[in-house]
């Protein structure tokens, strides 16, 4: 996979891009990632990349320009502009869904926006996707869009190491995780589930399964009304859906 993000602060990216999974599988030639500054675009010696808005008010606006060099040079180097992703809080709501949808591209093209956003035509003409990654805005879509390339670098084969499967994941079953302990057997007072430490393989997964369950009918009973619980009785779950001490 290509990623290719479109930014004033390349360097962000470069810099975060660097850690954990996403950086070994980058490493491992699994992902290239460049990050363009959008100031290597402009015309003048400024290297000016915002302007007023149209209409005025506060704040300044991407001009388009720079954007649409930025984007051609991606195209001549031969990756087609095939998804080309505004992260903005207007967008859909990122989820695990469309990540793995993304997962399966061999080109993503990550448009960064900052100040008020960009100029609508770049919007019309060149953006495939507007993705958000929560209600809440940020300064700039730097952020949002690391968080994008994290959920999906993981799920490129060979990413994840033999002890990290992806498919085990919280949300690859609808399922929020179950709880995960370690040692010490006992901890303030606290003690590690006795069914855990029983060696009894399948107690173990049906524990794991039904607590799963539990936590998301309690947690997030949108996720529930749209999974298959299976059979989730029995006294090992009273714990499930618990934040913390109650
Ligand atoms: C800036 C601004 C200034 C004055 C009054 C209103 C304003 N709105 C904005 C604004 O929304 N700026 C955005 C900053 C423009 C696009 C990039 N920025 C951004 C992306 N903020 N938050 C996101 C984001 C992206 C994906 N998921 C969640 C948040």
């Amino acid at each position: 996979m290509h990623i290719d993000f479109l930014t004033i602060f390349p360097d962000l990216i470069r810099d975060a891009a660097a850690y954990g999974i996403a950086g070994r599988a980058i490493r491992a030639g699994l992902v290239d990632v460049i990050a363009h500054d959008l100031r290597d675009f402009a015309d003048d010696v400024h290297r000016t990349v915002d302007d007023t808005p149209c209409g005025g008010g506060a704040g300044m606006v991407f001009k388009p320009e720079p954007v649409a060099r930025a984007l051609a040079a991606i195209q001549d180097a031969g990756r087609p502009l095939e998804n080309v992703i505004f992260l903005s809080p207007d967008g859909e709501r990122l989820d695990q869904k469309t990540v793995n949808r993304l997962s399966i591209a061999p080109n993503l093209v990550l448009l960064c926006g900052r100040y008020r956003g960009i100029d609508e035509r770049i919007r019309e003409l060149y953006v495939t996707e507007e993705i958000s990654v929560g209600d809440y805005v940020l300064s700039g879509g730097e952020l949002p869009a690391l968080v994008l390339m994290d959920a999906v670098v993981r799920l490129i084969p060979g990413a994840m190491g033999d002890a990290e499967s992806a498919l085990e994941d919280s949300f690859q079953n609808g399922l929020l995780d179950c709880p995960w302990y370690t040692r010490p057997r006992e901890f303030e007072g606290l003690r590690v589930p006795d069914v855990l430490l029983s060696g009894d393989h399948q107690r173990i997964a049906d524990w794991r399964r039904n607590t799963a369950v539990q936590r998301t009918r309690i947690r997030r009973p949108d996720l529930y009304e749209s999974i298959e619980t299976g059979d989730t009785a029995g006294s090992e779950n009273e714990d499930a859906g618990r934040h913390g001490r109650s």
